[in-house]
C-alpha cells in the first residue's frame, strides 16, 4: 500500500491554469500532498484536460442540471467528500457557493480572486479596476467565508495598471502573480502554518511551526 498523504481537491470552471500552478507546485516541491480530484461546473473548461493528462481523477457537475443552489452544493459536497479532502481550493471556481457549503469545509476552503481585496469584490474585476482608475491592482488569495470575496487574506500581490492596458493585458499580468501565491498559500494552509485571528492571518513558516 502505498502511503496516505492528505488530499486536495479543486474545484474549476475555465482554463485552469491556477491548478497547473498547485499541481507542479507540488510535484516540484515534493510536497506531502496529492490532487486527487478536479471537479469543474463546466464540461469544455480546458483545465480538465491538464488534469486528465496528469492522471488526476476529472469529474463535471454541471450546475444547469441541479434545481436549485443547494442542490447543486449537496452535489458537490457529495462528490468532494469521496476524497476526504484535507483542503478545498477554488481555482477560478465561477459559482457563488451557500453558506451551507462554505460552512461544511470552513477553514480548509480557499481562494484566489483577481483583485487586492476589499477593492472589486465580486465579477469583473479587471474591467472595473480600469475603470477606476487604480494605478495598482493585484490579486488575493483568502479564506472562504459565507460573505462573498470577504473572508480573512492569506496572502495578496501587487502589479502596477499601465497607461496602455486593456483588461487583456491587465488580467495577464496579475494572473502571473496568482501563480506565485496561489501555490504558496494552499501549502501552507496544508501544512498547518496559518494563524488565523479575527480578519488577519498569519502565515508561519516551518521553523516558526517547529517551535
Ligand atoms: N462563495 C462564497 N460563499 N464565498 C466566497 O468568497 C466565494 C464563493 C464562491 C466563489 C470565488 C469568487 C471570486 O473569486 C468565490 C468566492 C463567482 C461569483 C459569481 O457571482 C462571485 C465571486 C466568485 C465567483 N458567480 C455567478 C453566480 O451566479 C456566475 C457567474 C458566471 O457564471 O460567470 O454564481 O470572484
Ligand atoms: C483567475 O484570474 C482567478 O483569479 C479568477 O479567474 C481566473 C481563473 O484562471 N477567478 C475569478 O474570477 C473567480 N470569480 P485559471 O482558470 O487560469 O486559473
Amino acid at each position: 500500500m502505498p502511503e496516505q498523504v492528505p488530499s486536495i481537491v479543486i474545484l474549476i470552471s475555465g482554463t485552469g491554469s491556477n491548478l497547473q500552478a498547485i499541481v507542479n507546485a507540488c510535484a516540484q516541491q515534493a510536497w506531502a500532498a496529492r490532487v486527487a480530484a478536479v471537479i469543474s461546473n463546466r464540461a469544455d473548461a480546458p483545465g480538465l484536460g491538464f488534469a486528465a493528462e496528469r492522471g488526476i481523477a476529472c469529474e463535471v457537475l454541471d450546475h444547469r442540471d441541479a434545481p436549485s443552489r443547494e442542490d447543486y452544493d449537496r452535489e458537490l459536497a457529495r462528490r468532494i467528500d469521496a476524497h476526504a479532502p484535507a483542503v478545498v481550493v477554488l481555482a477560478g471556481f465561477m459559482r457563488l457557493l451557500t453558506p451551507w457549503f462554505v460552512q461544511r469545509y470552513e477553514g480548509r476552503l480557499i481562494n484566489v480572486h483577481p483583485s487586492l481585496l476589499p477593492a472589486f469584490a465580486g465579477l469583473h474585476t479587471h474591467r472595473r479596476a480600469l475603470e477606476a482608475g487604480v494605478k495598482l491592482h493585484g490579486a488575493t488569495v483568502h479564506l472562504v467565508t459565507s460573505e462573498v470575496d470577504a473572508g480573512p487574506i492569506v496572502a495578496q500581490a501587487a502589479v502596477p495598471v499601465l497607461d496602455d492596458d486593456t483588461e487583456a493585458s491587465l488580467a495577464a499580468r496579475v494572473l502571473e502573480q496568482e501563480h506565485l501565491i496561489y501555490p504558496q498559500a494552499v501549502r501552507a494552509l496544508l501544512e498547518g502554518r496559518l494563524r488565523v485571528q479575527g480578519q488577519r492571518v498569519r502565515v508561519l513558516d516551518a521553523v516558526e511551526q517547529g517551535r
